[in-house]
């Protein structure tokens, strides 16, 4: 049996929201929402694989909820929700802690940055953080993720627990009347030309929320001054723009900058490159700042503006996780009975 078309992405309520989770995933999720159902969720519960102080992440997670809905996407047609509302992600989670190998889990290169030296310290949950993600998704049976390419190693073994767990319960699975197998397996959706946006201050290292100095990152909150101000100190090098794409290689900072020019305009680095080959990095800058502005600060104005009202919010939240569990409990339900699980 073909499953149906769903798509489902989350983010972290980790504070710090910045242009690389709007280009990388939040653009992609406002699109999707044309020809697909879509579940988009603030993923808390993986937020606390590193600690939290409590107050600040029920703040963070109004923040997302904020940043999703002013970046366009639609509460009412499609469901946002907090994932920590629908317990079957942590349920479902445990299964897939028996099925993955750890083996798998040792070659994430996510948990090895994360973790960094100190590896015994890190918590048990920031190890399998990728087998609560594949239970994200597969809750809701969805079909594609739109994710930035950092998360291209996690969705892959998303496919391998949905894959072995078809194959570990395959007799049981088929009495169920699925004969394909019960988890379909995810598609990333990893496109456009800012899949991964680079620090303004090395074009070597990812931006990230949890870099210290903010000077790397465009916060979606940072208002046109600021905006400016990060964009014209941002690294470069001192060569003029190149006239086509082959003229980046070597040069992270530039084809950063160029590619955060393509997401924001919704063109190619082709194109862009054809507007600024042989400009000064001064001239590209300014043209930068005016775009990253006008597209940014509508969308920071509005997130303030929503989160002026938290019970409004809060509605939001939960009545998108009452309707994420009307998809979840029949799919955790058929998942217990073909592991063998008795329900009353
Ligand atoms: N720099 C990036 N470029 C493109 N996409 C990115 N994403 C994150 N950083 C970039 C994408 O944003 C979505 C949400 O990410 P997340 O918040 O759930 O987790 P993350 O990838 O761990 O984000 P950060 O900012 O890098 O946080 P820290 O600093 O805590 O590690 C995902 O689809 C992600 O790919």
């Amino acid at each position: 049996m073909a499953h149906k078309t769903r798509v489902f992405s989350g983010v972290q309520p980790t504070g710090n929201l910045h242009l690389g989770n709007y280009l990388g995933a939040i653009t992609r999720f406002v699109k999707l929402q044309a020809d697909h159902d879509c579940l988009y969720c603030v993923v808390d519960l993986h937020a606390i694989t590193t600690f939290q102080d409590p107050d600040e992440l029920a703040r963070n997670t109004r923040e997302v909820t904020a940043a999703f809905i002013a970046s366009g996407i639609d509460p009412a047609r499609h469901i946002v929700f907090n994932q920590s509302q629908v317990s079957g992600h942590a349920e479902l989670a445990w299964i897939f802690n028996c099925v993955a190998r750890l083996g798998w889990l040792n070659r994430m290169t996510q948990f090895k940055e994360k973790a960094g030296k100190d590896r015994e310290a890190a918590s048990a949950g920031l190890y399998v953080y990728p087998n609560l993600m594949a239970a994200d998704i597969l809750l809701y049976h969805a079909t594609h993720v739109p994710v930035g390419e950092d998360q291209k190693q996690h969705l892959e073994l998303a496919r391998d627990i949905a894959q072995k767990f078809n194959n570990d319960f395959a007799k049981t699975i088929a009495r169920a009347g699925y004969p394909d197998g019960f988890f379909p397996l995810p598609e990333p959706l990893i496109t456009g030309p800012a899949t991964r946006v680079m620090s303004l201050r090395d074009g070597t290292r990812k931006m990230s929320k949890s870099e210290e100095s903010d000077m790397t990152r465009i916060n979606l909150t940072d208002d046109a001054d600021l905006i400016a101000k990060k964009i014209k100190k941002a690294k470069t090098d001192p060569e003029p723009l190149p006239s086509e794409v082959k003229g980046l290689e070597a040069r992270p900072e530039a084809d950063n900058l160029v590619g955060i020019y393509a997401g924001l305009a919704e063109i190619s680095k082709d194109d862009v490159l054809r507007e600024f080959g042989g400009a000064t990095f001064s001239k590209f800058k300014e043209a930068l700042a005016e775009l990253a502005t006008a597209r940014l600060t509508p969308i920071g104005d509005e997130m303030r503006q929503l989160l002026a009202d938290p019970v409004e919010i809060d509605r939001i939240l939960s009545d998108g996780a009452r309707r994420a569990h009307d998809i979840a409990d029949p799919i955790l339900a058929k998942t217990k009975d073909i592991v063998g699980f008795i329900r009353s």
